[in-house]
């Protein structure tokens, strides 16, 4: 059956949502929501996105769209998700799930309710070399893992005129680096080693507490204001440091910040076992660092040949190929296709393919730091009524 597909919140994200089910081939893109039918018909003339709607009810009304993609900002991911799920769409949600830990555990619920796909985009996932770590791992080629570390480093909010709604609680929920890039890091943590965080202690700062802000934006990425602004008061975290507690007795640590100069989409993850550790970075995609103790250390390439099957699945373009963070992206949608044109049966998902069930974990996740530190920076145990 050939499947529709309708966006919800044509902002920067959209265009790579729209790239990725275009390639699949069998999916009509048959348009947009925005936030008013001019802006809407604007954007689908501008993307190639078939017709604009005056709003996301009627494109949920819609019989020709199956399948929902939720790209607005945090605070429009409950209302849009629920509503799409309820209207029995199938639905593709950006990360994180919601802008907050009750708001993710509601959707989670009603699309466990509902025999629909749910998706969250972690799209770190669709890399072959994630893929390959947590194969390896998982078939124990490391060892036991003891220690899971890394960081998640940006610098586009360094200039106190650069803003974004991520920074305002009222839009992108209670965190900014923890919720926004901090979720992506946590993710990956659990998914490559199968180990889920049972404890944090987290300290958070703002390092820009005062920002030129324009007098309105709704763009994910204002540039440097130069005109017409106001100094806004800044109270959500850009810089963060968590040590972390696996339920395997692994120890870990990460550090969050999008204030850190030279650091452009720098996200680092290694995991330290008995026998090897691995490393990767988002940065160079295209290597996974394999370090020893009694031999020497090695970086495996992306040669499909090289790789395990679960990750040479998702190895379709040429190593160092230049849109190799697309490819991932793309990945991660066309699984979640593959999963609604078979009947987006729970037992049958991919195995990378997060869904609402990892998006509300990892709300859980980031609420505990978020805990942490307003306690003064305490141990706080992770719930995990998914376990
Ligand atoms: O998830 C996204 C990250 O991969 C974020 O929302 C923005 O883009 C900021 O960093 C990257």
């Amino acid at each position: 059956m050939k499947l529709g597909m309708g966006l919800v919140g044509p902002g920067f994200i959209a265009a790579h949502h729209l790239d990725a089910v275009r390639r699949l081939g069998n999916v009509e893109v048959v348009g947009i929501a925005g936030s008013s039918l001019e802006s809407a018909t604007k954007r689908a003339r501008e993307l190639n996105a078939g017709r604009g709607y005056a709003d996301y009810h009627e494109l949920l009304a819609d019989p020709a769209v199956h399948v929902v993609h939720n790209t607005t900002p945090n605070h429009l991911h409950r209302e849009v998700s629920l509503a799409a799920l309820r209207a029995g769409k199938h639905v593709i949600s950006d990360k994180p799930l919601a802008a907050t830990m009750e708001e993710a555990r509601e959707l989670y619920e009603a699309a466990r309710a509902a025999n629909l796909a749910h998706v969250v985009t972690f799209n770190y996932r669709g890399y072959p070399l994630v893929q390959q770590a947590r194969a390896m791992i998982g078939k124990g080629k490391i060892g036991p893992a003891v220690f899971v570390h890394g960081c998640y480093l940006q610098d586009w909010l360094t200039d106190e005129r650069a803003y974004t709604w991520r920074l305002d609680p009222k839009l992108g929920g209670a965190s900014s680096a923890l919720g926004d890039i901090g979720s992506h890091w946590c993710d990956l943590a659990e998914h490559v080693t199968g180990a889920r965080i049972t404890a944090v202690l987290a300290d958070l700062h703002t390092v820009v507490p005062v920002r030129e802000v324009p007098a309105t934006s709704a763009k994910a990425f204002t540039g440097k204001a130069t005109k017409g602004t106001q100094k806004r008061k800044i109270t959500s975290e850009d810089l963060a440091t968590v040590l972390l507690r696996f339920d395997n007795g692994a120890r870990g640590c990460v550090t969050v910040g999008q204030v850190l100069p030279g650091h452009k989409n720098d996200l680092r993850l290694e995991v330290n076992g008995r026998e090897a550790s691995l490393a990767w970075r988002q940065e160079q995609p295209n290597e996974l660092w394999i370090g020893h103790h009694a031999k020497p250390n090695k970086v495996l390439t992306r040669d499909p040949a090289l790789l395990d099957p679960a990750a040479r699945a998702y190895a379709h373009l040429p190593a160092g190929h230049p849109e190799a963070w697309a490819d991932a992206f793309r990945n991660v949608i066309a699984d979640a296709y593959a999963w609604i044109q078979g009947g987006a049966k729970p037992k049958a998902k991919p195995i990378a393919l997060p869904t609402f069930a990892d998006g509300y974990r990892n709300s859980l996740v980031v609420d505990a730091m978020l805990k942490s530190h307003a306690a003064g920076g305490l141990w706080q145990p992770v719930e995990d009524p998914l376990a």
